[in-house]
């Protein structure tokens, strides 16, 4: 089984939290990397890697660091919810440079999506990979556009993409929300190397969740690409029992508190509109 990838890795957002990890992962792996984000690498740069301040916004500089690259690991632009001007920028013309970057180089692109490309989806709704989209703001739905570019390129193009809805990235849940979200850092880096190392992905969606019991979500591709989640937040259900926001609106979608910001409806809308 092939262990390093012939060609190096792209990685976008290397500075940001989820970036780092990354980064000191698959270097601890021995892989060459290409780490690129528009704020400085704060870390000592690990062996083997080079690191690029640049901005996703930026066609030429993209196209540049994606030279000779077989996969790009696209972990930049906004990740919280932001004003719809501050999400277009970053995330859906950076986006349209990495595929275009990718198209030109043959590379396949690890997409980080999110859950707030489906938010709006009840919690007691499991899904599989292939539900409707309901984002919860603008940040989600560039996760949703994004996408579907990685579907264009792919049915277009014949570029791969793994597009990864990632739930809840963090340390440890700290919410009871995160015992059906979480996804520890762990899980995430076994993820982008199997992401890496699989022989073909085709454009498929995985769910960015370790192995909890209370999830959402249900099928997707992870056989494909042979990641299995080892951690798991059941461990810390007595931790975070309690930990609710009292707020009706966060509590009754996937999404949690992003469906509330801006939020301006005075009725709650009717139970699922969407099979
Ligand atoms: C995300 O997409 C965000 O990047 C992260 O900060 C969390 O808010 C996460 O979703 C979540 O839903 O918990």
């Amino acid at each position: 089984m092939t262990t390093t990838p012939a060609r190096p890795v792209l990685l976008t957002g290397a500075s940001g939290v989820l970036g780092r990890r990354i980064a000191a992962y698959l270097a601890g792996l021995g892989w060459t990397l290409r780490l690129t984000d528009i704020a400085p690498f704060p870390d000592p740069l690990p062996p083997r890697s080079s690191f690029t301040r640049a901005d996703l916004e930026d066609g030429v500089a993209m196209l540049r660091l994606a030279e000779g690259c077989g996969m790009i690991l696209h972990f930049g632009g906004v990740s919280v919810e932001r004003p719809f001007e501050e999400v277009i920028g970053p995330n859906i013309r950076g986006l349209y440079h990495i595929y275009e970057a990718a198209r030109r180089e043959g590379a396949r692109v690890l997409f980080a999506s999110s859950n707030h490309s489906i938010g709006f989806h009840e919690r007691g709704e499991a899904l599989d990979d292939d539900c409707q989209f309901m984002p919860d703001g603008y940040y989600g739905l560039s996760k949703a556009y994004a996408e579907g570019m990685g579907r264009l390129y792919w049915y277009k193009h014949g570029v791969e993409s793994v597009l990864v809805r990632i739930g809840s990235c963090f340390p440890e849940p700290t919410e009871e929300r995160m015992l059906s979200t979480w996804l520890s850092y762990g899980d995430l880096c076994r993820l982008c190397e199997r992401a890496t190392l699989a022989e073909r992905t085709g454009c498929c969606v995985i769910w960015g969740a370790s192995n909890n019991s209370r999830s959402f979500w249900r099928r997707d591709a992870r056989a494909l690409i042979g990641w299995q989640p080892q951690d798991s937040a059941d461990a810390y259900a007595d931790a975070v029992r309690g930990k609710v926001s009292g707020n009706p609106v966060i509590e009754r979608y996937q999404g949690g508190a992003y469906t509330s910001f801006e939020y301006s409806r005075t009725a709650p809308p009717p139970g699922k509109l969407f099979g």
